[in-house]
């Protein structure tokens, strides 16, 4: 779009928008300071267990990974942080890695726990980690995630995510109830150890890799077990980790009216933790469950700055750069429009029992279209008009490829 393009469409939206008392400005100034982080895994292509296919030009190591998000963050100005995973990107030269993360203006995110994988540790995790019935597992499970907030520490985090895989195939195969405490045992050690300005942010998923029972697979387990731990424990919605169907939007007003979101994991699905680009399959959900943040913060169930906002998404088919620009792309734009709601009306439709009125509120600012909006707040924040168009006109790929090589990969993508 030229940039005169770009100016008429403005003006057109801001009298659009002005008529209906919204100031295009504040609007603007929250979009640009909204900030998404991005896990170190994403920078890789992804697979399935039939196959992996390289797009070429992966980060090597942690310092390419950082170089990569510098990119996005020079690019998109959506995202200022990195989430690392342990073991995959423990750092050789700590120092030198938080320079590198401070000239790239890049600050270290929640980090991420491992213990659904056997990487050479004495003990194996393949009957499960925190929760194993064996407790020199749970020990060895706990010390994991000690030596990640450790780490963590040394770099400038302020959360530690897990993720447990834990469960059972097969009907019998596990005690239920033992799987549960035993967890919760393990979670109240590692909770102990976290730092009084931390976090930790418990993550559910109904299924996969066990297709029986997973010992934590809904907000509601989730949220049990962080009511025991203590007020810092909050639970993490990772968008792919629901049944199909599942209201998502109603979760995170539940969590925060109880002061239990912890963040997000963003992508899309059609099926299960399909990991698909977040907006590309559900937009309409998305815009719905920012309605329910924006209304949470300000009726303050919940504060925006307790909550941690994150992408996990897996690229198959894509280059996982274009695809983190699309998603960071299709964040702004479901926040954006949320914040057009009109909710003094919808109270009001809500009082009423004017269930007609409620949704032409929510469908009008659903339907009108911000592209221009936040557009304009990433060329005031000094990022790209179009990142995509910029990333595709300079061929960064091409070079990424020319300088890291065709099929090179760092551990964990
Ligand atoms: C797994 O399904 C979860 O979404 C995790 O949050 C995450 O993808 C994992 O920790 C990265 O390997
Ligand atoms: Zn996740
Ligand atoms: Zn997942
Ligand atoms: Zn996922």
């Amino acid at each position: 779009m030229s940039s005169s393009f770009h100016q008429k469409s403005l003006d057109l939206l801001s009298e659009q928008l002005g008529s209906k008392g919204i100031h295009i400005n504040s609007l603007i100034s929250k979009i640009a300071t909204f900030q998404i982080a991005v896990p170190s895994w994403a920078l890789g292509a992804g697979g399935t267990r039939f196959g992996r296919f390289s797009i070429g030009g992966e980060p090597r190591n942690l310092e390419e990974k950082l170089e990569d998000i510098g990119l996005l963050a020079k690019l998109t100005k959506r995202t200022d942080a990195v989430s690392l995973h342990i073991p995959w990107d423990i750092p050789q030269d700590v120092q030198a890695i938080r320079q590198k993360a401070a000239d790239l203006q890049i600050s270290f995110d929640a980090m991420n726990s491992n213990t659904f994988q056997d990487y050479g540790q004495p003990l194996s995790y393949k009957m499960g980690s925190l929760s194993n019935a064996d407790p020199a597992i749970r020990k060895q499970a706990v010390e994991h995630n000690l030596q990640v907030i450790e780490i963590g520490k040394s770099l400038g985090s302020k959360g530690l995510t897990v993720w447990l895989a834990d469960g059972s195939n097969f009907p019998g195969q596990a005690h239920i109830r033992k799987a549960l405490q035993w967890t919760t045992e393990s979670l109240k050690e590692i909770y102990a150890s976290l730092p009084a300005d931390w976090k930790l942010l418990l993550e559910y998923k109904p299924y996969e890799p066990n297709f029986y029972h997973t010992v934590i697979p809904d907000w509601g387990t989730s949220a049990l077990i962080c009511r025991q731990l203590g007020d810092r424990a909050k639970v993490l919605v990772d968008l792919g980790h629901h049944l199909p169907n599942t209201n998502i939007e109603q979760i995170v007003a539940t969590l925060m009216h109880q002061n239990l979101l912890a963040g997000f994991h963003f992508n899309d699905s059609k099926y299960g933790d399909d990991d698909l680009s977040t907006g590309s399959v559900k937009p309409y959900q998305l815009f719905l469950i920012f309605c329910e943040l924006i209304g949470g913060a300000e009726e303050n169930a919940q504060t925006w700055e307790s909550i941690s906002w994150m992408i996990d998404a897996s690229h198959n088919t894509k280059d996982p750069l274009e695809d983190l620009i699309q998603a960071l792309e299709a964040i702004s734009q479901a926040y954006a429009k949320a914040l057009l709601v009109d909710r003094k009306k919808l109270a009001l439709c809500q009082n009423e029992g004017d269930v007609v009125g409620a949704q032409e509120v929510l469908q009008d600012a659903f339907l009108t279209d911000v592209r221009t909006l936040v557009c304009e707040a990433r060329i005031q924040s000094g990022g790209e008009a179009d990142p995509l168009a910029f990333y595709r006109k300079e061929k960064i790929r091409a070079k990424l490829i020319a300088q890291r090589g065709k099929g090179a990969q760092a551990s964990g993508l």
